[in-house]
Order: structure tokens, then sequence, then C-alpha cells
């Protein structure tokens, strides 16, 4: 097996891009690969194609080979798989993508050499999914003609301080060669701790761990918003007491819902992989539940406050939707929760107006003006720092401001001032 010094990436969104651009800079010889022909085209003329200042950077100056020729794979030590791994619509793992990536990166590799997945997926895929497929439509055997590692990303979008160069990382592989190998390639590539796991199932296991341990978390917190709302306490502020505790607390805060591409959606492929060997995850389940729940316990507050303070139902109301990104100041909307509590105030006859700063295309006005002049409501989903100074004195007419983030706590006041009634997540 050989050392890795040329590698292709199969995949170049927000995890794929930045890792191809890192190792180009840490000498690797680097060759990108990715279906979409849009994606491509603006790769070669250096455009961005991610929300990723670091990687962009990167980007203007790279010599990085851009296609869709899964060939030009012949040429690498390793082939890494850095391709999406959604949920279906009933919450189901969707694998196919990871799984024809694999096989069709695995072909075109020379015999001896590595393929490394660092799409997200759940204990069980690489040995029960991946290596059957590989072996069944090539002539390698896993572990002795080619290898197989995982390496479960990490990136965090929007995180400023951590990024693909400096987010310590685990590692499993099929073999101890093999795990020594891609050991030393991430060492070389990452200036941080790379732990070795004790297999490519413990690697897995990791990433599903971390999202479910946050969804949890999350889940706690909403849980005790809802509580603390009938309790009249502010669930804010006891969080913040209970972080002064320097030891075996961690803060999360509660929102209106929880969204992105990992923490909505990694917890499934734990509960439903350890569904059929037997086992229910009631605990990450109700977790899941809860924060499902929470646009519904949103609008439930917003229907209350508007019926007592207007006497009006939410049908025929006019309600701004300001944020469609599920988290601040990163242009991505994947399970965001602003669609479902769109569908959820559509369904209950509101007249919706939408507006996000970052995402126009998917806005229905184009200022925070318009979205939120001549409203019975506005309810305030992804707290971008837009939003942070708004003009609360030209909220004339509201009558109910829902802060689906805490973010505008500090600023109550304000709204009483203006005769609004603000509303806020357990505060
Ligand atoms: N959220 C809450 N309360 C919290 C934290 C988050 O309601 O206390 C909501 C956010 O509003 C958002 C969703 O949860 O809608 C997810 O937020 P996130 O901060 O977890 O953002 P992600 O999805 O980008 O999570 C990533 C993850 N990184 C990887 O999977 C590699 C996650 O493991 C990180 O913990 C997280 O970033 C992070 O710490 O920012």
């Amino acid at each position: 097996m050989k050392e890795i010094k040329n590698i292709a990436v199969i995949g170049l969104g927000y995890v794929g891009l930045p890792l191809a651009l890192l190792a180009e800079q840490k000498g690797f010889d680097v060759i990108g690969i990715d279906l979409s022909k849009e994606k491509l085209d603006r790769l070669k003329a250096k455009k961005p194609i991610i929300d990723d200042d670091q990687a962009n950077r990167l980007l203007e100056k790279t010599n990085i080979i851009f296609t869709d020729d899964f060939n030009k794979i012949q040429e690498a030590d390793a082939a890494i798989i850095c391709v999406p791994t959604p949920v279906d619509k009933n919450k189901n793992p969707d694998i196919s993508l990871v799984e024809n990536a694999a096989v069709t990166a695995a072909k075109n590799l020379r015999e001896g050499r590595l393929l490394i997945i660092e799409s997200t997926i759940n204990p069980g895929v690489c040995d029960e999914i991946i290596i059957p497929a590989i072996e069944e439509s090539t002539p390698y055997v896993i572990g002795k003609t080619l290898s197989l590692a995982h390496c479960p990303e990490r990136i965090n979008p929007g995180d400023d301080k951590w990024h693909v160069g400096n987010i310590p990382r685990v590692v499993g592989a099929n073999s101890d060669a093999a795990l020594d190998i891609v050991h030393r390639f991430y060492s070389k590539l990452v200036d941080a701790d790379i732990k070795k796991m004790g297999s490519i199932k413990e690697a897995e296991a990791c990433k599903v761990v971390e999202n479910s341990f946050r969804d949890v978390n999350i889940a706690f917190v909403n849980e005790l918003a809802m509580s603390f709302d009938k309790l009249g306490i502010n669930v804010k502020n006891v969080i913040d007491g209970a972080a002064t505790k320097p030891f075996a607390f961690m803060a999360h805060y509660p929102g209106i819902g929880v969204g992105g591409h990992c923490i909505p959606v990694d917890p499934y492929y734990l509960i439903e992989y350890a569904r059929g060997k037997g086992f229910d995850h009631h605990f990450l389940t109700l977790a899941r539940s809860i924060n499902e729940s929470m646009p519904d316990f949103a609008i439930d507050l917003l229907q209350k406050s508007l019926i007592e303070k207007t006497g009006k139902n939410l049908k025929g109301s006019s309600v701004a939707v300001l944020g469609i990104s599920y988290k601040p100041n990163v242009v991505d909307d994947r399970e965001s929760p602003a669609y479902t509590i769109i569908n959820i105030l559509k369904e209950r006859g509101a007249l919706v107006t939408t507006f996000d700063p970052h995402m126009p295309d998917k806005s229905s006005v184009e200022t925070l003006a318009e979205a939120i002049g001549n409203k019975d409501a506005v309810i305030l989903v992804t707290a971008h720092k837009e939003f942070m100074s708004m003009d609360i004195d030209s909220l004339d007419g509201l009558s109910v401001f829902i802060d689906g983030r805490n973010a505008l706590n500090k600023v109550r006041g304000e709204f009483v001032k203006n005769n609004i009634e603000y509303i806020g997540i357990g505060t």
C-alpha cells in the first residue's frame, strides 16, 4: 500500500471543496470530482460555490483539476468521498449517494489503493453496505486488494474559529496498515490530533453520537422552555446561570426549531440502524419529537397572544417570517424550521411574508422594512446579524413579536414601550 500523495475528492460541497483546497495547500496533488456541470464551471472560473471565506480565498489561486471524469481517479493513491447523506421525507437515511460514489471510485482506483469516506454514515454502513457493494461490483477484496477507511467530516458552517485545517478528527480503517497510512495523511493535512479508532464502525459511531449528543441537549432546553413558559421563569437566564458552573454543564439554548444538514438528521441514522438490530432508542426518538414540535409550540404562542391582544385569529392575519436559513449568517436552508413554520401558518390561514437577507431568492420581499411593515405579527426564526439592529420603533401597528431565538431578549423593553407583545421561547 502506497503513502498518500495524490488524492481524488469526490463531492465538492461544503465538506469536499475545503478539504481539496487544503490538501493542495499542504502539497498533495488533488483532483476534484463532482457531477454538477454548473458547480464545475463555477469552480473552473474560480467563482465561490460555498459560504466559506477561507476556502474561497484558496479557490482564487488553486490549480486543482475540477472534473466529472471518474476515470481520473486512476491517478490517485486515495479517493475521498464527500457526498451528501440526507434523510428522505420519512426521516429514513439515504445512503445511495455514498454507495454509488464509493462503488464508482473503487472501479477506478488502482489495486492496493485507498477509499476514504468522509460523509456522515451510521455504524454498519461500511461493513454491511459499502464493502459488499464494492466486492460485488469490482474484482477487489476489501482488506486485500483495496483498503477502506472512514474519517467523518466535522465541518461547522459559519464558524470562523474551527475549520477543516484545525478540527481534530477520528479515523477508522479495515486494517492496521491502512489505518497508519490514513492517520499519516490526515496528520499532515490537519493541525490537530487525529485519533485512531478501533474499527471503521467505531469511527462511524463517533459522528452520529456527537450530533445526537447535541440534539438531546437542545431537546432538554426546549422542554425546559415549554415548562418554564408555564412556570413564569426565564429559561435563558437560568441556562446562563447554570453555565457559570465551570464543569459538568454545557449550555444549549431553546429555539423555534432545529435545522441543518447534521443535527436533525444524524440521530435518525442511529435510530434506524439500532431498530434494525432490535434496539429502540426511545430517548433519541423523544428528543427528535420535542425538537420537531417547537414550530407548533411557537405558533400556538402566537395564536394565543394574537387573540388576547387583538381578538384576531391567525386566519387572515398578516405574519412576517424573518429568516429562512437554519442558522445565523449562513446561506443554508437544509431542514430549516422556517419551512415548517411557513407551512403551519399557511395551513392556519395566515397571510405570510418571508424575508432572509442571505437568501433573497427564498424571500417574498426585498427589504426588512417591507417584511415587517403593516403586519399583525412577526416571527424571528433565524438570528441573522441584520435583524439584531432592527429599529423596533419602526414596527408600528405590530401586535405580536415572536422571538424564535430569544435573540432580542435584552431589548424586550423596547417592544413593551411600543405596545408590542414580545414573546420569546421560554423567556
Ligand atoms: N440550535 C438550537 N439550540 C442550540 C444550538 C443549536 O436550537 O443550543 C439549533 C440551531 O438554531 C440550528 C440547529 O440547532 O437550527 C443546528 O445548529 P448547530 O449549531 O448545531 O449547527 P450545525 O447543524 O451546523 O452543526 C454543526 C455540527 N458540526 C458537524 O456535524 C461537523 C455540530 O456537530 C456542531 O456541534 C455544530 O455545528 C456547532 O457546534 O456549531
